[in-house]
């Protein structure tokens, strides 16, 4: 099966991580998410990355690093993108970035301590996978969904090479 290609970068340090609130997305208004999204045309994951983090929240990752990939696959009738049920998510991880993180139209940054994350406000994956990637690990997984909201299965592991 086809599979659409996202990003998703989760800008942190030692004891916080930005996140956005979602504004623009029916079904996932109100989520948190870090910042993210679809390839544009003659576009590699790395640039795409970059440039959803400068869009969404104003701000350019500066030391960005791979750290893991991560595929969903949702029931069709639970499916919140359109067309295709699987996503192939590339995720990333910066410490450092240049600018403030400001407001745009499609979210809100705010910054979280490691143990305030609202992950029940969060894609349901995200307490999977967050503290792996907040605890310096890189990893590969991959998760059905039967909605947005809920997990039917999932397999996620530790990997020293992406
Ligand atoms: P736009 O549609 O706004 O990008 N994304 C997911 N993130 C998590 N943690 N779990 C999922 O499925 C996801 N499906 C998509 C990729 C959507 C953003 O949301 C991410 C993008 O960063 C359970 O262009």
């Amino acid at each position: 099966m086809e599979k659409k290609i996202m990003t998703l970068c989760c800008v942190h340090n030692k004891n916080q991580i930005l996140l956005g609130e979602i504004k623009k997305h029916g079904v996932l208004n109100g989520r948190y998410n870090g910042f993210g999204g679809k390839l544009e045309v003659g576009e590699s994951i790395e640039e795409a990355a970059i440039r959803e983090v400068q869009e969404e929240a104003e701000i350019t990752p500066l030391d960005m690093k791979k750290r893991g990939v991560i595929t969903f696959e949702f029931e069709e009738e639970g499916n919140p993108f359109e067309g295709n049920p699987m996503v192939e998510v590339h995720l990333f991880s910066a410490n450092k970035f240049s600018g403030e993180p400001k407001e745009t139209a499609e979210m809100r940054p705010q910054w979280f301590l490691h143990n305030e994350i609202p992950f029940d406000k969060m894609w349901p994956d995200d307490v999977y996978w967050m503290p792996l990637m907040l605890a310096g690990k890189n990893f590969e997984g991959k998760f059905f969904l039967k909605d947005p909201k809920t997990i039917t299965k999932y397999e996620l592991e530790e990997v020293n090479n992406l």
